[in-house]
């Protein structure tokens, strides 16, 4: 585990301020998250600064890392480049920075889409990256809130919140953002009856 300053020498070369704000911003929701629902806190710390790595790096960048990491990507996925900073932010983190915990790695391999089956730290930066105080949006208040109260709910609202958003602007919609969706429909439902 490494201490805030050292991770911030590590990102400051490859984000701009307001991103390297970000993470800091998202490292504090998550440990916060993790304190709140009992997963790991240097986990969700280190996850949490580390998850946008990739994010300001230019997607030809982006695509040739994934190249070298082996990372291969369905039809959907090339059309998806906003997506891609997850998925090298994994690939950058395991095979340039040699951390090699696949919690952690997971954690910011599905920090954007979500997916079927996430594990409580997955969920916990997952949801982090919507709460975190430097996000400003219509009902970020409201998300805040849920977060505490439910972390499955505050995903689904996020989750309603991007699939409407993408639907909206026409952008197809990565598979891994539905199934993360149904799933927490499904159990929410189930939870009901
Ligand atoms: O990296 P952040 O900005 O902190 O947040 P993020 O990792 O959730 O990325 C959000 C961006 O990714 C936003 O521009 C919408 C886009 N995005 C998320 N899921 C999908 C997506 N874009 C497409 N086309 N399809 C998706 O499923
Ligand atoms: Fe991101
Ligand atoms: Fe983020």
């Amino acid at each position: 585990m490494k201490t805030q300053q050292e991770y911030e020498e590590i990102l400051r070369p490859l984000l701009s301020k307001k991103r390297l704000h970000h993470s800091i911003c998202v490292a504090d929701a998550a440990v916060r998250l993790a304190k709140r629902w009992g997963a790991d806190e240097n986990k969700a710390y280190t996850a949490g600064m580390l998850h946008d790595i990739m994010k300001d790096t230019p997607p030809e960048k982006q695509l040739k890392y994934m190249q070298e990491f082996g990372i291969i990507l369905s039809d959907i996925q090339k059309k998806t480049p906003k997506v891609w900073h997850q998925m090298c932010g994994a690939g950058y983190l395991e095979h340039r920075l040699h951390l090699n915990d696949p919690e952690i790695l997971d954690a910011v391999r599905y920090h954007t889409t979500g997916r079927a089956g996430m594990s409580l730290l997955e969920k916990v930066i997952f949801t982090a990256d919507y709460i975190s105080d430097d996000r400003d949006y219509d009902g970020v208040e409201e998300l805040r809130e849920a977060a505490f109260c439910s972390l499955e709910e505050a995903m689904l609202i996020g989750l309603s919140f991007t699939v409407e958003d993408l639907a909206s602007q026409k952008l197809p919609i990565a598979a891994d953002t539905f199934m993360a969706y149904n799933e927490c429909t499904l159990q929410r439902n189930g939870s009901k009856k």
